[in-house]
């Protein structure tokens, strides 16, 4: 369902028969929104975010296209997140006929961003809420030169997951992995042999990471899982309170319930020939969980 918010911005709502919800902003191609059945929301927006331009919305799931972070040449986190996508009014039926509601939203090569990156390319990205509420992202991206020339470009979903209190979350799954540190010039090191737990700022691209991840959040009994096709590394990122102060639109605080992991191609950069489409997955869900059980 498509509707426009307070500024008159246009976002599509998608609800699912057992109550279940998202919401999409054209602006940036982003979900800003998941809910469980109950209503409770599943991912963080931040309050002092405006969900305009020329700031990228702060929370919700950025897409970071064609340049994940300040991996290349290009403004941070590359142009997807900053401009205004189009809703396909016919797209193709689901495949698998488990995800009910579902939208595409399309974004193609444009004056402004041919002069920093000079490709023709189309991006169709599918947002649909399957039958148990997972959300899923599915990503094509095509290479549409018309002059033989080939693109290459890195990649992530920057989900930003809602936790009641990040000094009582852990992440399990990517253990003992290397992992290239933001913090420490991007250098080399390997995680320790347990789960990863959070007591100051983190921001790591784990590399070769498996295709599913669990965010436990222990105060709330509730564990997300992530999972991921076609999206080899996952980006771990808590800016704690000193980096939040710096950044303008974190709410006081805020960084206490926020923790992104994020499904990337950061450490091999994906090299498209003209004709030549990718694809890249993350399906997220939340379920209750019993602290011990862990996963
Ligand atoms: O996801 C990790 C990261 O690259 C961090 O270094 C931090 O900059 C974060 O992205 C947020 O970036 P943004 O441009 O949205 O403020």
């Amino acid at each position: 369902q498509q509707c426009r918010d307070v500024n008159g911005f246009h976002k599509i709502i998608l609800r699912e028969v057992r109550g279940f919800s998202a919401e999409v902003y054209l602006y940036g191609g982003q979900v800003t929104s998941w809910k469980n059945e109950l209503g409770e929301e599943l991912l963080f927006v931040s309050s002092k975010t405006n969900f305009k331009p020329p700031k990228s919305i702060r929370g919700g799931i950025p897409i970071c296209f064609p340049q994940f972070s300040n991996y290349g040449s290009l403004e941070q986190h590359g142009f997807a997140r900053n401009k205004f996508w189009t809703l396909d009014p016919n797209p193709p039926p689901p495949t698998n006929s488990t995800s009910r509601a579902f939208t595409d939203l399309i974004l193609k090569n444009s004056e402004d961003d041919t002069k920093s990156w000079p490709h023709r390319y189309e991006f169709r990205l599918r947002i649909a809420l399957g039958p148990t509420g997972d959300l899923m992202l599915t990503s094509r991206i095509r290479n549409t030169n018309t002059d033989g020339k080939s693109f290459t470009f890195t990649f992530a979903y920057h989900t930003y997951f809602y936790v009641t209190d990040i000094s009582e979350v852990r992440i399990e799954g990517l253990e003992t992995l290397d992992y290239l540190d933001n913090l420490k010039n991007k250098e080399r090191y390997t995680e320790q042999g347990d789960a990863i737990t959070f007591e100051s700022e983190v921001d790591r691209v784990y590399l070769s990471t498996p295709t599913k991840i669990a965010i436990i959040d222990h105060e709330r009994k509730r564990t997300f899982e992530l999972r991921k096709d076609g999206l080899p590394d996952a980006v771990v990122w808590n800016p704690w309170d000193k980096k939040a102060k710096t950044i303008s639109d974190f709410g006081d605080g805020e960084y206490k319930h926020m923790l992104c992991v994020q499904a990337a191609c950061v450490e091999k950069a994906i090299t498209l020939k003209p004709g030549e489409e990718w694809k890249g997955r993350q399906e997220i869900s939340a379920v209750p969980s019993s602290y011990c059980s862990g996963h």
